[in-house]
């Protein structure tokens, strides 16, 4: 069986929200038309407290894209962003959500970020991601959404970690590029960690 993750398409990612990835809303048709190919398709969602301390705003003095340490994990500070319950935090209303059996939410607690659709940062807690799949006996796990260098990276190299054979749908993704060339830092990670590129 195979899988489909759909990472974060969620309009705070889209231009117009509040942290948005350029061209980010331009995956959401290729999401769209990519589900059918799949036996199982599920979502991960970025679902913040308002007082999550990987926004900028709740440390004072702080601008978002410094870098801090939190609880021993660094840290980019980032704009509020996916604040649970508000707009920015729901899908892009383009979204197909007929086949998304399951979201994975994450960003929950406050003193911990979570980029990954299968643990948070400090791999403290799992979403259940990672059991679902089992569950269902996929073995091949593709990714796409939303960011690149972010999000879409720690979800894929965690998949391989965990072993399933994963492939990321590149042309289905868009990153933050904070830094010049973090898109292709990722993309090698992620090759680098054993995920397939597929263009
Ligand atoms: C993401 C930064 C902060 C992502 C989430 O979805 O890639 N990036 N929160
Ligand atoms: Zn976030």
């Amino acid at each position: 069986m195979n899988a489909l993750i759909l990472v974060d398409l969620q309009n705070d990612f889209c231009p117009g929200g509040a942290l948005p990835v350029p061209g980010g809303d331009e995956v959401v048709p290729l999401a769209n038309r990519l589900q059918s190919r799949f036996d199982v398709v599920v979502a991960t969602q970025d679902w913040h407290p308002a007082g999550h301390l990987s926004f900028a705003a709740n440390h004072p003095g702080r601008q978002p894209g410094e870098s801090i340490e939190l609880d021993g994990i660094p840290q980019v500070l980032w704009p509020v962003h996916c604040v649970q319950d508000t707009p920015g935090a729901e899908f892009h209303p383009a979204l197909d959500r007929s086949r998304i059996e399951r979201v994975f939410q994450k960003g929950t607690d406050p003193r911990i970020d979570s980029y990954s659709g299968f643990f948070d940062n400090g791999r403290r807690r799992a979403t259940g991601l990672a059991e679902f799949l089992t569950a269902h006996g996929v073995a091949d796990v593709f990714v796409c959404g939303l960011a690149t260098d972010y999000c879409v990276k720690f979800t894929a190299l965690d998949a391989a970690r965990l072993g399933f054979k994963t492939h990321l749908l590149a042309e289905a993704c868009r990153g933050v590029e904070l830094h010049p060339g973090d898109i292709q830092r990722a993309i090698d990670e992620m090759r680098a960690g054993g995920v397939v590129i597929l263009a």
